[in-house]
Order: C-alpha cells, then structure tokens, then sequence
C-alpha cells in the first residue's frame, strides 16, 4: 500500500521533473556544479575531441528559437568554461554594424565574495571572448567598480578566451555554428568553493543593438543580470568527477534519492513513548 503510493508519487515527481528540464530549460537563478577535470581541454574554441567535455556539468538553455549548451569544469588551476551555440551559424563582428556595432561572443561573470549586490563590485570580474571581424576575435578582462564594469583591462596570464566555427567533433550539431571557451586562471580570482556566477553569448542578430540578444545561465536571457550580482547564481566547486549523463538524468536521480529517503522514513519504526 505505502509501496504503492511511493511508487505513484515518483513516477508523477519524475514527469514533472522531465517537463521542468525539457520545458523550461533551466530553473531561475540556479545552482551549477562545476567538478574535477580528467579529459584535459585545449582552448580552441571547439569541441578538440568528442571526449573533451563529456566529464562537466551542462545545462542546456532555450530562449525564444536559440540554443545554448554550457559546460563548466575545473583543475583547481583553472575553470573551464563550453559555451556551444547550436543555433548561431552567421559571425556578426564588432565591426561589422553601424553606428552601434552589436556582435557576437561569450563571458562568464564571477562574484568571487559571493555577496551579491545591485552592481559589481571590486570582487567581481568578467572574462569575455568578442567578434571582432569575420576572422578576429579578442578576449576581455573587467573587473567591478561598484557601480558598473571597468573598461577593459590587461588580460591576466593564464586566461584564454576563443571562438570558432569549426563542428567536426561537436556531438549536438554537426554543422558550422559559433563555439566559445574560456578558462579563467583560479589564482586570479581566488580560489573558493562557491561563486556567484553567470554565462552568456550573445548574438548579433537580428543587427540592430536594440535587439543584441543575450542567452546564458542561470536565466534564459540574462542582459539586465549581466550588472546585477544579485541576479546570478551559485557555481559550487566540487573535486567530483561528474560523470557522462544525458541532460536531465541530475535531476530524476535526485528526485529518485530524495524518494528513497521518504520511503526510508516512512518505513522506520516508530519509538515507543515512554
Ligand atoms: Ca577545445
Ligand atoms: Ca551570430
Ligand atoms: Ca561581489
Ligand atoms: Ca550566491
């Protein structure tokens, strides 16, 4: 009987689950596990290997008709960030648009006190790759002012960002769309065990700066959230080895746990008052 019940409560959490991921994506202002390197990456702005980043966490983001996969991972030296843009296939460049220029490219924002706040402050940093023209991109360093970002500063040793168009190895979609990675040196920033955090790309198109569209983690689009750490989300840093799962399987298999442990006290007998 009580089996009985469990059993129609997984399978209805498990639905739900499925559609949250399916659906929705992502949930807003989420948690991302960033665990322990094994397959070694090689910042070039593509999948170098099938296997490069099949040992991260991903999440896939869907805004209006866009798809994003982020992937993110660390070896204590550096985080490694995948952002794989399946669905931009057309370079718009910085220089490209006038009189406003928006463009296509990447970054990853870093709380690294993890204090939040309405606008960066001097803890917060951005780490970007930008378009520059149809064969040039260049990578970007900001740091918070407190009331905004900084201009561009000296890009610190150790980080990289890079672009390409090159699928051949990309196990999502095999034909030409823009791929970005970064990796962030962690003695730069500090090493912690949690960050405040947000990825994004954007995309030029349609070319006009009004709608530069922005898609990333943890919201769908994140353009208001990008001077906001308070909008952004957690990167829990974990000496884990996160293993090859399917997009989704996280969360049923912590829905199916945390069942089990209902199960678990559900059955336990109860204590005798005295
Ligand atoms: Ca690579
Ligand atoms: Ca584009
Ligand atoms: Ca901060
Ligand atoms: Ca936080």
């Amino acid at each position: 009987m009580k089996r009985g019940r469990f059993l129609a409560v997984f399978v209805v959490l498990t639905f739900f689950a499925q559609f949250m991921v399916y659906a929705y994506g992502i949930p807003q202002k989420g948690t991302l596990l960033c665990g322990r390197s094994v397959n070694p990456v090689a910042v070039d702005g593509k999948w170098t290997s099938a296997s490069e980043w099949v040992d991260s966490a991903e999440e896939k983001i869907v805004s209006d008709t866009k798809t994003v996969y982020i992937r993110i991972k660390h070896d204590n030296e550096y985080i490694y960030v995948l952002l794989d843009f399946v669905t931009d296939s057309v370079i718009e460049y910085a220089e490209q648009m006038t009189p406003e220029k928006p463009y296509d490219g990447a970054a990853i924002v870093l709380d690294t006190n993890d204090d939040g706040g309405g606008a960066p402050h001097i803890d917060d940093y951005l780490f970007g790759v930008r378009w520059n023209s149809p064969t040039t991109y260049f990578q970007m360093t900001r740091k918070g002012t407190g009331s905004g970002w900084s201009d561009w500063l000296p890009n610190p040793e150790g980080f990289i960002g890079a672009s390409s168009m090159d699928s051949s190895n990309d196990p999502y979609n095999p034909s030409p769309h823009l791929i970005y990675e970064l990796r962030v040196p962690i003695f730069y920033i500090g090493q912690k065990t949690v960050y405040g955090a947000g990825i994004f790309a954007t995309d030029g198109f349609p070319p006009t700066l009004a709608n530069l569209f922005f898609i990333g983690w943890p919201h769908p689009s994140i353009l208001a959230d990008l001077m906001n750490p308070n909008g952004w989300g957690d990167l829990n840093m974990t000496e884990t080895i996160i293993p090859e799962f399917p997009a989704g399987a996280f969360s049923i298999a912590t829905i199916a746990v945390a069942s089990a442990l209902i199960l678990l006290r559900v059955k336990k007998p109860r204590e005798i008052p005295r």
